[in-house]
């Protein structure tokens, strides 16, 4: 090949790389998801695995990430360092390719142990693309080398700027916010979630989170440090620290050395539900796959064969379905995969069907050997088994109550439910609101075209609680179901919700602005969480935000959502307004009602989602749960920081 040849084919290279960095700046949403919340908080997921992978290879065991003063984030391990020596192909440093080339991550390392890589595995060229500004600090071989970049695009070559004992590498970046349009500020909880997630599914590794934007009365950072040297193991225990073992130990699995390294760790407790968390490569699986599918299997098979051989099940006159096996279970399964084919509408289902033997025997050999050793265990399990199945015979006879209902249609609709005129479930929303006095102002200052109004009576069921049938049982949830149109159990799955008749495509919670108010949200929202989880992570389910006062002077008024606006208001109108707080909805005039709360043009609505399954499940075990200490603890030190990411 003549030289000017190689020459352009080099720079045929060059444009392609710019082109790459070029269409993650133009389809942003194909490599990160979306462009908004979650989009900006995977920027950083995507530089912590580059640090997790460094630490799965053994090269590094701490890592640090802060949010700082400016509200750039910082990524540093105690790795061995991105290579910067030249990259004979590409003409430029090691590093420079990692960072500016779609897709190069890693590939120069056939050896490294990767198999992290966020959900869509771009690597930090993704990153790079959509930062206005970024910076590479490596540590290495006792040299300190940098390199910074403008969207992307490298300033100047990779350079040593000093003399170090250090290893590792150092990623700074500031979110580009002419992509990140709706926000580039940082969440707090969300990656304090996240980083207690790897930490117990990365044992060994420390984790260090620090945000930098704000002190403390002692003038401290917010700062947290996650370490877990038994992983799942605890992560169970963090999990279902609210809820009451049955059995004595956690039971678990690591099998880190085989083909398929497969981690499990599980405990049954006196609830009846089930919480199954999946993780592929460190991501959660919402949507299940192959390795939950094994991971089933296994503890059907092995527990049946236990309670057959054991005669405890002599006496029973049905089946045992496999759902009962999995009433008051919590569980967790991480799968390391190095190829991963994901499926489902959220791409979040593992498809690799290698994995479903591997991960059905780690689970069947763990639980046998469990059983063996713990006989005492082994039948409070199977006695639990049992009941899950006669529950499920009661509960199933209740559900059919509410279908029967539900089915007939027209005048199967609750005698409450205030319904609106509009068809189209696309544009028809319906307020659940706490009283009948409330439902009636809501009633009054709604519109009726495309609004309905649903009034529940006080506080509802705490289905966290309440065994299946009574929850299927009790009349305020069953107007729930009937009025949304949302049916539960198919022949297959008697937990399945459909969702094709959703009748209204907004279902909004309207409570009081007070402590009452917010533990009838959340009485609300557990139930939609535990048995309808679906209508949450499809978008519809909001909470309305009434405000707390009226400022009113002469025949000017306003409106305040918190003490500030109040006092702004009052200022606006010159001091000395009139002030009433608002102790609950009905205080407000339909009128009022309509104004603030539910006129789209100017209500705030806050849309609920899940950010982490895991999460959200041990908040709500906590708030509706038993326990009394740890749901006093987490209100007291919330009351600055709101959790609950609704
Ligand atoms: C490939 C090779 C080597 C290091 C890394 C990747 C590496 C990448 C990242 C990303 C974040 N932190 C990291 N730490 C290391 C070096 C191989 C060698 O030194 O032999």
């Amino acid at each position: 090949m003549s030289e000017e040849i190689k020459k352009n084919n080099y720079s045929a290279d060059s444009i392609q790389a710019l082109e790459g960095m070029e269409h993650v700046r133009m389809r942003p949403s194909m490599y990160i998801g979306d462009v908004g919340v979650r989009g900006l908080h995977h920027l950083v997921y995507e530089v912590v695995d580059n640090s997790i992978d460094e630490a799965m290879g053994g090269h590094c065991d701490a890592i640090s990430v802060a949010i700082n003063e400016d509200g750039s984030v910082t990524v540093e391990d105690n790795g061995r360092g991105i290579p910067v020596d030249l990259h004979k192909k590409e003409g430029v440093s090691a590093l420079e390719v990692v960072m500016t080339k779609i897709g190069a991550g890693g590939k120069f390392d056939k050896d490294s142990y990767k198999v992290s890589g966020g959900l869509h595995g771009v690597g930090v060229s993704v990153v790079n693309a959509l930062s206005v500004h970024m910076k590479s600090t490596v540590f290495r071989e006792g040299k300190i080398y940098e390199q910074e970049y403008e969207r992307g695009k490298a300033l100047y070559p990779v350079k040593q700027i000093g003399e170090t004992e250090k290893r590792g590498t150092r990623q700074t970046f500031f979110p580009d916010d002419t992509i990140f349009q709706q926000t580039t500020e940082f969440s707090y909880d969300t990656l304090s979630a996240r980083m207690r997630e790897l930490s117990f599914l990365n044992k060994g590794i420390t984790i260090t989170f620090t945000d930098k934007r704000e002190v403390d009365d002692k003038g401290e950072f917010r700062s947290e440090v996650f370490h877990s040297d038994e992983g799942l193991k605890e992560y169970i225990r963090y999990l279902d620290g609210n809820r009451e073992p049955i059995v004595s130990h956690v039971i678990s699995m690591d099998n880190d050395k085989g083909e398929i390294p497969v981690e499990v760790a599980l405990i049954y407790n006196t609830s009846y539900t089930e919480n199954i968390f999946s993780y592929v490569n460190n991501i959660n699986t919402h949507e299940g796959g192959t390795h939950l599918q094994g991971f089933r299997s296994g503890l059907t098979r092995t527990l049946k064969k236990y309670a057959d051989a054991s005669g405890l099940l002599d006496k029973l006159k049905f089946e045992i379905a496999g759902d009962d096996f999995r009433e008051g279970l919590t569980a967790i399964i991480s799968v390391k995969v190095s190829e991963p084919q994901f499926e489902g509408q959220t791409k979040t289902k593992l498809g690799n069907r290698e994995v479903v033997s591997p991960v059905s025997q780690a689970v069947g050999e763990m639980l046998e050997n469990y059983l063996e050793e713990n006989p005492n265990d082994a039948k409070l399990i199977i006695q639990k088994v049992i009941l899950a199945a006669q529950a499920r015979h009661a509960a199933k006879k209740a559900r059919e109550m509410v279908q029967r209902k539900t089915v007939m249609g027209g005048g199967g609709l609750p005698g409450k439910l205030s319904d609106c005129s509009e068809q189209d479930p696309a544009r028809c929303e319906v307020y659940l609101v706490e009283g009948d006095s409330a439902g009636g102002t809501a009633k009054q200052g709604r519109d009726r075209n495309f609004q309905a109004i649903l009034p529940l009576r006080g506080k509802i069921l705490n289905v966290e609680k309440a065994m299946h049938h009574k929850v299927f049982e009790n009349e305020e949830i069953r107007n729930i179901f009937t009025a949304l149109g949302v049916t539960v159990g198919t022949a297959e799955d008697s937990k399945a919700l459909n969702l094709e008749k959703l009748r209204y495509h907004k279902v909004i919670i309207m409570c009081d602005a007070d402590v009452d108010g917010s533990h009838i949200s959340t009485l609300i929202l557990t139930f939609f969480f535990r048995f309808m989880k679906e209508l949450i992570e499809e978008g519809h389910v909001y909470i309305a935000a009434p405000p707390l006062y009226l400022v009113k002077k002469g025949n000017k008024k306003e409106y305040a959502w918190n003490d500030v606006q109040r006092d702004q208001a009052n200022e606006r109108m010159g001091g000395s307004a009139n002030i009433q707080r608002y102790k609950g909805l009905g205080e407000m005039n339909a009128e009022q009602l309509w104004e603030t709360t539910m006129d789209p043009n100017f209500r705030t609505l806050r849309q609920v989602n899940i950010d982490s399954l895991a999460e959200a499940d041990q908040v709500f075990s906590m708030l509706m749960g038993d326990e009394v200490p740890p749901r006093r603890e987490f209100i007291e030190k919330n009351a600055v920081y709101a959790n609950i990411d609704a």
